[in-house]
């Protein structure tokens, strides 16, 4: 496939006429926005997407043609307010964007920016030409084939909407050329699978692929209850939905879990994803991490029962965070670093010595991995644990490198498990039924709360394990997390996984200095700022075995920052 058969497909009008309605609607120029693809694709108040929306849509219809298979777009922006929003696109195989594509997409965005359509023609062609230079086969049958999900927030029908009409308009292939299909509103996690259910199965069509996606993890999830004879651990988990998608697709599931007259109770609080003012607001695993404490909707008196476990979703559902309270009232946070462990401490309790000894089995983490979760997984599972910069892509490609079986969570509680064929193999050598169900629950191809949700129940309870205890494996350090507004951001660099900075030259040994003169004996001091790939910030991530001393660094850190940014 060429540069050239691309352009000649492109419906040029109707690209313009696109381009001058976005720049009609607003002043360019002046305030110029930076759009960067980040983290987790472009994020930010809705009333400013119209052009990253624009920018993801020119991406992934080159992504889908170079690919010549389906490519999915999420609209969600996670965790953040009702008013934010964002997209990020799915590979065919269920994984993110690839790094080198991100510089296109960023660079097709800002040049939209600039409000001059042959400049943003010349740049766009440019790009097809360096993405099609290296397009290795030549595609005659070539179709455009994208798949649309949504979360609830009322901002992203009309994104979708733009998105059917956009690539129904941009070429000039037959109608049977462009095969888009519109997944409505789902979780981050279940369009990811269906993207992949695509491009597996060959499927041109849309299908009920989220009843198959329940089937997928739903059906071992159930059988693996079953298998528990009586609840010693907990007998209710009760499911903060965060008002958004998870409460809509958790509803469906519901009412066919309560077919099985299961003895573990189910019930949903936040559930009201029909006010679009209420998402994630007071609640939701972003809420319950950052402050660290119970949502909206559950009252101390209501926690306060030793039968009861809780957890938090995100409002796109692709992390969760669990929590209880001790019988003194303690909120017990039970957050990504213990779901690793927890994994961790399971496979090695399940899996026969000679297995565990033939395969790499270990844990990745980010920076924010809290210093005692990584003591613990070295120095009591005795596994090997490994940092990778943050977001899920990340730890996920080092998970795959590293180990036969790699376990990875961001302490927000992003997170799975994925395995390969060395360890499915070994593993058939062995009859370990129940075990083998158990790798059924895992969605492999993304950080899942509603698969993690399944996982890590079916642990606590094969393992009769009270989640007090599990909260009490090992003591989190004190630690606290700050966000500083700088002039720019992109001035600060990181290196060693984010752990340490190269730039702003200098800001690196003040970080040092300050983190070792309040060091106590046992030099557990870390602190680390890095710049934020969703929001316009710094972060400072501070933990030490002190309390008190967390401020102080932190108070020393913030001053640094502002001398060597107003120099
Ligand atoms: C995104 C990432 C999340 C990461 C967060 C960091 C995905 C799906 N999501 O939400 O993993 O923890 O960004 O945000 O990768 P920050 O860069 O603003 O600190
Ligand atoms: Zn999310």
């Amino acid at each position: 496939m060429s540069a050239a058969y691309i352009e000649s497909i492109l419906n040029k009008q109707y690209l313009q006429k696109t381009f001058n309605e976005l720049a009609s609607q607003r002043p360019r120029k002046s305030n110029a926005i930076n759009f960067t693809y980040g983290t987790s694709g472009f994020r930010m108040d809705s009333s400013k997407l119209d052009i990253p929306l624009f920018a993801t849509a020119l991406i992934t219809f080159l992504r889908s043609l170079y690919c010549n298979k389906f490519i999915g777009i999420m609209i969600t922006a996670s965790h953040n307010p009702p008013q934010d929003n964002g997209f990020k696109t799915i590979e065919p195989k269920g994984e993110m964007l690839p790094h080198s594509w991100e510089s296109y997409v960023t660079s097709i965005a800002n040049s939209v920016y600039e409000n001059d359509y042959l400049k943003f023609e010349a740049n766009m062609l440019n790009i097809i030409d360096t993405i099609f230079k290296a397009c290795p086969l030549e595609k005659k049958d070539t179709s455009l084939r994208i798949i649309l999900g949504r979360d609830t927030r009322s901002s992203s029908l009309p994104f979708a909407n733009f998105l059917n009409d956009f690539f129904t308009n941009l070429t000039t292939l037959k109608t049977e050329n462009v095969i888009v299909l519109d997944y409505g509103i789902v979780t981050t996690p279940q369009l990811h699978f269906i993207v992949r259910k695509h491009t597996a199965d060959n499927i041109f069509e849309q299908m009920d692929l989220t009843k198959e996606y329940f089937d997928a993890f739903f059906i071992p999830f159930i059988k693996l209850l079953s298998k528990v004879a009586n609840l010693q651990s907990f007998n209710t988990l009760i499911i903060d939905c965060a008002n958004g998608v998870g409460a809509l697709q958790l509803e469906k599931l519901l009412p066919l879990y309560e077919k099985h007259s299961p003895q573990l109770k189910l019930e949903l609080i936040n559930t009201n994803y029909q006010d679009c003012s209420k998402l994630n607001v007071e609640c939701g695993a972003d809420f319950v991490k950052t402050n660290q404490k119970l949502p909206g909707g559950i009252s101390e008196e209501f926690a306060n029962n030793p039968n009861f476990l809780f957890c938090s979703l995100d409002g796109d559902s692709d992390r969760i965070i669990f929590y209880c309270l001790t019988a003194d009232k303690k909120f017990c946070l039970l957050d990504g670093d213990k779901m690793a462990t927890l994994i961790g401490e399971f496979f090695i309790e399940k899996l026969p010595a000679p297995l565990l000894e033939s395969i790499k089995l270990g844990i990745v983490q980010t920076a924010y991995a809290n210093g005692s979760s990584t003591a613990y997984i070295k120095d009591v599972l005795k596994l090997d644990a490994r940092c990778a910069k943050t977001g899920v892509k990340n730890l996920h490609h080092d998970a795959v490198e590293n180990f036969d079986v790699g376990i990875y969570f961001e302490a927000n509680g992003h997170g799975t498990v994925i395995f390969n064929d060395k360890f499915m193999q070994a593993l058939s050598k062995y009859k370990l039924e129940e075990f083998e169900l158990f790798i059924s629950l895992i969605n492999q191809a993304v950080g899942d709360a509603i698969t993690d949700l399944f996982i890590v129940v079916i642990i606590l309870l094969l393992l009769k394990l009270d989640p007090r205890d599990w909260f009490k494996k090992y003591d989190d350090l004190p630690n606290t997390l700050i966000k500083c507004v700088v002039p720019d951001r992109s001035e600060f660099e990181t290196f060693d996984n984010e752990r340490q900075l190269s730039k702003p030259i200098g800001l690196q040994e003040m970080i040092d200095q300050i983190v070792n003169e309040t060091n106590n004996s046992d030099k557990k001091n870390r602190c680390f700022v890095r710049a934020s790939g969703t929001e316009d910030v710094v972060r400072i991530y501070c933990e030490s075995s002190k309390q008190e001393n967390l401020t102080i660094i932190t108070t020393k850190v913030l001053e640094a920052i502002k001398q060597i940014t107003n120099k």
